[in-house]
């Protein structure tokens, strides 16, 4: 830019930090060549050759070398060409090319000197190095930009989170219930648990919110419907929203061929799988119709699925569930509500066998000899199934343990 003096301090200050700094040494020879000093030319175009040898080029050896410095042979080829070339421009007796002849011919100046011919090229070829110069320095500016913006932090932009979701589960102080809702809890899920037994609602709640869950526990038996409709209508503000009813409450009472069957157990399973279901329903999906989603997710069977000796009431309970699910779907499905069904064979880590056989321990063990479904496998696939994305819904899981083929057929031969 004109300061020469201050731009030679820089350089030099530049290269006492980086001695092999890639252009420092030629913009000092350039500094000297401009001011004449031949030597200091040199010997910085020397250095900056040896740091970055793209600069050794036949224009900058002409340059730097052809100003009276007697040429030292940096490279073979152009220690041979170089003093070749001066003397065959030497010699001739022809205008140097370029501007400078031009103008010299014009102005009828008989023969300038060869040196100014070679003073002119060297001119040339120093603008020419300029400009190759100015294009590495680019060139090596946007490698240091590219690097610097690799190295560069990643700048933690907050992530705005979608609001937690919340399922209310039926049934979750024992068994599926209870697996379905730790699971769901872990995910972050807003969770209303429901069941009789308030000591055992009252723990499952205090262990989920201790895990950092937001857990709103409702005691209540879902064969009353008063007291569902109750419970439902008194919901916190906050709480009204409800992305997923899990209708798990259900169970099994006895296993007797129908002219012995008990009354007291046909009304249990048909007040409990069947009205109970019925009744959360029928509380819960006006408010997810007027909020135009949600999903009900209906815990079926095998057992309604394939009829097995004794299981009459139990089976037609829980067929009325794959029932109720499809009939369900077909009245929701156009308010943006998905309705599925799981229907799981044998599951252990329940109370469902105890609860079968009236709390008799020694009937209830029999899973002993094959390995089951657990809770956690069950819980699982209706987490999967509550987390697809809204547009799917998978309306029916039939899942089994490998050992359990069918609702009769059992690989009894052992826990692999
Ligand atoms: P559990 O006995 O372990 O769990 C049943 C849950 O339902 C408990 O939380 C219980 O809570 C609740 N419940 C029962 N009766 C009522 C009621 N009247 N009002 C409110 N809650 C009630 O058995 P599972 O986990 O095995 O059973 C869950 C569901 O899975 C049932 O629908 C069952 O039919 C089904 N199923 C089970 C299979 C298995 O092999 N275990 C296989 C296929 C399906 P509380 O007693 O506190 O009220
Ligand atoms: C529970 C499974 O086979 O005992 O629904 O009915 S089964």
């Amino acid at each position: 830019m004109g300061k020469t003096a201050k731009a030679e301090e820089y350089f030099l200050k530049t290269l006492a930090i980086q001695s092999k700094h890639p252009f420092a040494n030629y913009d000092l020879a350039l500094i000297y060549h401009t001011a004449g000093d031949a030597a200091k030319a040199l010997e910085y175009y020397e250095a900056a050759i040896a740091n970055n040898p793209e600069l050794q080029t036949p224009e900058n050896e002409i340059a730097f070398r052809g100003l009276g410095t007697p040429a030292e042979p940096v490279v073979e080829e152009i220690a041979e060409e170089v003093p070749a070339a001066i003397e065959e421009s030497v010699a001739s007796e022809e205008p140097a090319a370029g501007e400078i002849a031009a103008v010299a011919e014009e102005l009828s100046i008989p023969a300038l000197s060869p040196l100014l011919s070679i003073e002119h090229d060297t001119i040339e070829a120093l603008k020419q190095n300029i400009l190759r110069l100015e294009e590495l320095l680019k060139a090596k500016a946007a490698q240091v930009a590219e690097a610097a913006v690799e190295e560069a932090p990643i700048v933690e932009e907050p992530i705005e989170m979608p609001p937690a979701k919340t399922a209310l589960i039926t049934g979750a102080t024992s068994g599926i219930g209870l697996a379905t809702a730790r699971t769901f809890a872990q995910a972050g899920w807003r969770l209303i648990l429901t069941g009789r037994r308030e000591d055992r609602l009252e723990a499952v709640k205090e262990e989920l919110i201790e895990a950092g869950a937001e857990v709103l526990g409702l005691v209540f038996d879902v064969r009353n419907y008063n007291s569902v409709a109750e419970n439902i209508q008194n919901l916190p503000e906050e709480w009204r929203s409800i992305d997923l009813l899990i209708n798990n409450a259900g169970k099994a009472k006895g296993l007797s061929e129908i002219q012995e069957g008990s009354l007291e157990h046909w009304e249990e399973m048909i007040d409990t799988n069947i009205k109970g279901l019925l009744y959360l329903t029928r509380c819960i999906s006006p408010l997810m119709v007027a909020q135009h989603s949600g999903h009900i997710i209906n815990i079926g069977s095998i057992a309604g699925k394939e009829p097995y000796p004794m299981g009459n009431v139990y089976c037609a309970s829980k067929a009325a569930v794959d029932m109720l699910t499809r009939t369900m779907r077909l009245d929701l499905h156009k308010y943006n509500i998905r309705v599925s069904q799981i229907a799981p064979g044998h599951v252990e880590e329940t109370e469902f066998a105890l609860v079968r056989f009236d709390g008799d321990a020694d009937r209830a063990k029999i899973y002993n000899d094959f390995q089951p479904l657990t809770s956690q496998d069950v819980a699982n696939t209706i987490y999967y199934m509550a987390t697809q994305p809204g547009h799917v819904n998978i309306q029916d899981v039939v899942i089994y343990g490998t050992q359990q083929a069918s609702a009769t057929v059992i690989d009894r031969s052992g826990r692999p």
